[in-house]
């Protein structure tokens, strides 16, 4: 039985990596026991404020927030922290090596419904130590990430984890508090027949896109010539997981829904993780046409569009995109 602590110690060199993931994975053990309580614990509903997205706020997502902000406040390795739920970064320690972006709680309009929500968290190099960190510094493209990871808060509380080349599972052990390894080499299959995207948003998609759903929803009779299954949890950590468990394709599109917006997703604290996640479990990760960890970012909190999964229904896509493009 591997417990994290253990794999952190036998399979990283850097131990400002392991003391940052062991508090984080420590305050989401906080986190998952406040969901246990739920209603009764008087932390579920609105918070009565927005936040820099202009989204409501959970009760949860300000107490996830803060918790994470506290405890990495007071990790000598921690030179900064990006959230979600804080219009600019906040410093840290400036002697600390490391820049620390999460989502403190994805999902979380499945809160009150008791359904799964998750913890999204990318841990990048610090270049500027003994100054105070700013917003540019965490301006790295996702391929410059050293770790990145989730908690997801489901029927059990699991954490997802890449470190190095490759990707592995823990399960939190709710009675010793230990997260034991249950996968210690995450792979994606290349095909699949299982996607997820909020279809409700169709008419504002690209017409590439439009195509790819049209032909999944043709199935057997159509140019695919098999029948596909959807699944959306309206939770990325949760849609992601399952395709880190069982294959498949993620896509929130770029939509024409709000002018301003790229697409939903934001790119530094939910796509960068998770598509480092991805590709190191095989499979692949864009904005339907570019890598996504290529991308140089502008703003801590810009969107992207994303389409991650299963390797080779992500390069339809982008066969999709570049045929159209072209005409
Ligand atoms: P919330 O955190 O506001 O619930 O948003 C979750 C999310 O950013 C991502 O985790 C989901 O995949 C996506 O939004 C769901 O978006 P829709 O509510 O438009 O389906």
């Amino acid at each position: 039985m591997t417990t994290l602590t253990q794999y952190l110690k036998d399979h990283s060199s850097n131990p400002a990596i392991n003391d940052v993931i062991t508090t984080i994975t420590d305050v989401g053990q906080t986190i998952s026991q406040l969901l246990r309580k739920g209603a009764l614990a008087d932390i579920l509903g609105e918070a009565g404020n927005q936040n820099v997205q202009g989204e409501e706020q959970k009760k949860l997502d300000v107490l996830a927030n803060d918790l994470l902000l506290d405890a990495l406040a007071k990790n000598k390795n921690c030179a900064g922290v990006a959230s979600e739920e804080l219009d600019d970064a906040t410093p840290a320690n400036a002697d600390g090596s490391l820049l620390v972006l999460f989502d403190p709680l994805d999902g979380s309009s499945n809160i009150d419904i008791n359904m799964a929500v998750g913890t999204i968290f990318s841990i990048l190099p610090y270049q500027r130590q003994g100054q105070t960190c700013n917003n540019s510094d965490f301006l790295q493209a996702g391929s410059e990430q050293l770790a990145a990871g989730y908690l997801l808060y489901g029927t059990s509380t699991m954490l997802a984890l890449t470190i190095a080349d490759d990707v592995v599972m823990f399960s939190l052990d709710p009675d010793s508090g230990d997260y034991i390894m249950v996968n210690d080499e995450v792979k994606i299959d290349a095909e699949t027949s299982e996607y997820s995207i909020n279809s409700s948003n169709y008419r504002y998609w690209r017409a590439p896109m439009q195509q790819y759903i049209d032909e999944l929803v043709a199935g057997e009779a159509g140019v695919r010539g098999r029948d596909f299954n959807t699944r959306w949890v309206a939770a990325m950590v949760g849609d992601v997981h399952r395709i880190l468990c069982r294959g498949g394709l993620f896509t929130y599109p770029f939509d024409t829904k709000y002018a301003h917006k790229a697409g939903k997703l934001r790119l530094m604290y939910e796509a960068n993780p998770m598509s480092l996640l991805i590709e190191r479990a095989g499979g692949g990760a864009t904005d339907a046409v570019n890598r996504i960890l290529d991308i140089k970012p502008t703003d801590i909190h810009q969107r992207v569009p994303v389409v991650l999964g299963s390797q080779n229904e992500v390069d339809y896509v982008k066969q999709l995109h570049l045929e159209h493009d072209e005409t």
